[in-house]
This record gives structure tokens, C-alpha cells and sequence, in this order.
């Protein structure tokens, strides 16, 4: 008998609402900044490098979507059993909602991942909030529309549940497993092609800089364009919300090495569950002979990713990306 926790479906709809309403409060602070940023400057720092900006939105949105995620999930009810709340040395969220794993009454204990003040903790097989509470902070400190809340649960290191709100295109992505994706409650799909010469394609010059890095995605965009003569190449500043444009079709594809946990986990769930792959860029996470998606191989601690409509534009991506050592390039140069 599994000892490992299952969620059913009418909790995981539960966990959906908790995230859906913490990433719609984040997100009306973004909007209210853009209302008062003549008044109020942004208060910019960077982080990894000159070009890995922080605000400070980007740390009152992490504490407003952390406390309704923390408030929620103690109030949680698992059938009639009251659950407790409380926060152990590690950070590990005690919201003991008992539930059966394996035949027994066990504690559901839940871990959170999130970009500004629980960045450096391991993946581990429990329920795991993996947050970005502004995805796209460069974009955001442009004035750009390209930024959202991404919020993300994974369990047992795979996404289960991921929201997507993007307050300055007023589109909500939401994909919950076996549920389907949506965008403001309307079902979404990705697109259907194959071909890299019909493909609309983004990539985006991560915060490396080095010449190996720049070089391999300058390769990479050359041979999209020349070789495969694809229909277009764009860029824009978030991940979680590229993801979601493949989920809707919007795009054919989208790849990047350089991002992390947070970018890629609500996104993840949000394009398996609208038809799509998203693979690590070491290999193709399909199955070409049983023509599924396998979630395996994908890991999200590997700092890169594709996500395609379909495997067979994923596979020119990928094979591309290795051409050019692009991932080595972003992730281990300097
Ligand atoms: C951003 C990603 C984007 C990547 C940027 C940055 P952040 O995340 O969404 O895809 O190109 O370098 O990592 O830092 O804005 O949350």
C-alpha cells in the first residue's frame, strides 16, 4: 500500500481557492503600485547581479501571499478534522489537517519555497507552496505588463495546482491536476503545431551574462530564425506568464535556462493540464513511442525548461539548446 500522501480532487479545489485568493491580493497591490508609483518611487536593489532587481512590492507581496497561505491552511478542514497551525524550527508549516496516507490518520505538514525569504530550502516530497510573488520584477520596474503572482504547490517534487494572476493584462491562469487549465474560468488549450517553420517561439537573455551564455542564446535565436525559419521570436519578462501563453496557445513554444522553482512550478501544472509538455532541457520528458508526457524526468530544481504544445517542436527545441551547450552556458559560466 503507498505510504505517499494523495490529495483528492475536492482538496485539491480547496488549495486552489486558498491560492487563488492569496495571489489575487498580491496582485492588487502590484496594480495600486503602478497607481501610486510618481508619488511613491520604487525602492530598487539587486540581488544575484546588477541585472536581478527586488522592490520592495517584491517582499510585501511574498508576506501578503505567505500570510493568507499560512492563515488559510491552518483553517483547512480535512473532513471533520480540525487542523492546528504553527511554524517548526525548519519553517515547515504545522497545518496538521489529519488525513489518511497508507491507511492511517497521519498530519499534513506543508512546506513553502518562495523567492525573497525561503529561497535556499530543499524540495522534499511534502506539499510545497512554490512562490514567485512578482514573476517579471524587471518588466515590473519598467512599468512593463509582463509581470504576475505566480503561485505553485507541488507534491512529491511534481506541480499539482498552479495560479498564475496577471494583474496588467486582468488574465488569471489557473491548472489544477486532472482538472484542466483555465483563464478567467474559461477553459485554455494549447496550440496544435508541430512544425518549427508555423512556430511562434520565446526565449529570454537570462540575469547571466557572460559571452558563453549570450553567445549559445544568440546561436540558439539564429537558428530559429534562419535554419528553421521560424514564424517569430519574442521576449518578454516573466516565465510563469510565457508558460501560461503556451498553455493558451498564444505561443508554440517557450524555453529558458537561468530560472527557478518558483518561475516554473504554477506554470508547469498549467501547461500538462492544457494538453502541453514541459521537459528539462537535458532530454526530452516524452515518451515519443506512447505519445504522452512523462512528468518524471522534468525536475523542478534544474534551473531550466521547455514547454511546448507539442513534443515534436519540443525536441527541435531542446536539441537546439544542447547544439549550442546553452544550459552549461547560463548556468555554469561566469
Ligand atoms: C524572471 C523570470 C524570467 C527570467 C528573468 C527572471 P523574476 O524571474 O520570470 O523568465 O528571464 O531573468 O528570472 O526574477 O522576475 O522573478
Amino acid at each position: 500500500m503507498s505510504t505517499k500522501l494523495t490529495l483528492s480532487p475536492t482538496q485539491l479545489q480547496q488549495l486552489l481557492s486558498i491560492a487563488h485568493t492569496a495571489a489575487a491580493k498580491a496582485a492588487a497591490l502590484i496594480n495600486e503600485s503602478f497607481e501610486k508609483r510618481y508619488e511613491q518611487p520604487l525602492e530598487i536593489e539587486s540581488k544575484s547581479s546588477s541585472t536581478d532587481l527586488v522592490t520592495q512590492y517584491d517582499k510585501q507581496c511574498e508576506e501578503i501571499v505567505l500570510a493568507e497561505i499560512d492563515e488559510q491552511c491552518a483553517l483547512w478542514l480535512v473532513g471533520d478534522h480540525a487542523t492546528q497551525k504553527g511554524t517548526d524550527a525548519e519553517g515547515k508549516r504545522q497545518c496538521y489537517s489529519s488525513t489518511l496516507v497508507g491507511g492511517e490518520e497521519q498530519p499534513i505538514v506543508f512546506d513553502v519555497l518562495s523567492e525573497e525569504t525561503r529561497n535556499d530550502v530543499p524540495l522534499e516530497d511534502c506539499p510545497t507552496w512554490i512562490v514567485d510573488p512578482i514573476d517579471g520584477t524587471t518588466a515590473f520596474v519598467h512599468g512593463g505588463f509582463d509581470c504576475c503572482v505566480s503561485i505553485g504547490l507541488a507534491l512529491n517534487k511534481i506541480p499539482i495546482i498552479g495560479v498564475v494572476n496577471c494583474p496588467r493584462t486582468n488574465e488569471v491562469f489557473t491548472g489544477v491536476e486532472g482538472a484542466g487549465s483555465f483563464c478567467n474560468g474559461r477553459r485554455i488549450h494549447v496550440s496544435g503545431c508541430t512544425h518549427m517553420n508555423k512556430a511562434l517561439i520565446c526565449t529570454h537573455t537570462s540575469y547571466n551574462r557572460s559571452t558563453e551564455a549570450i553567445e549559445a542564446l544568440l546561436n540558439i535565436n539564429r537558428k530559429f530564425a534562419t535554419h528553421y525559419r521560424v514564424h517569430g521570436i519574442r521576449t518578454y519578462g516573466a516565465a510563469a506568464m510565457d508558460m501560461c501563453s503556451v498553455a493558451m496557445g498564444r505561443l508554440d513554444m517557450y524555453l529558458e535556462a537561468g530560472i527557478q522553482a518558483w518561475d516554473m512550478c504554477a506554470g508547469t501544472i498549467i501547461v500538462r493540464e492544457a494538453g502541453g509538455i514541459v521537459s528539462s532541457l537535458d532530454k526530452l520528458d516524452f515518451d515519443t513511442e506512447k505519445n504522452i508526457a512523462t512528468v518524471e524526468g522534468f525536475n523542478l530544481m534544474s534551473q531550466s525548461m521547455c514547454c511546448a504544445g507539442k513534443w515534436q517542436l519540443a525536441k527541435e527545441g531542446i536539441d537546439t539548446c544542447n547544439e549550442f551547450n546553452y544550459r552549461h552556458g547560463v548556468l555554469f559560466t561566469e
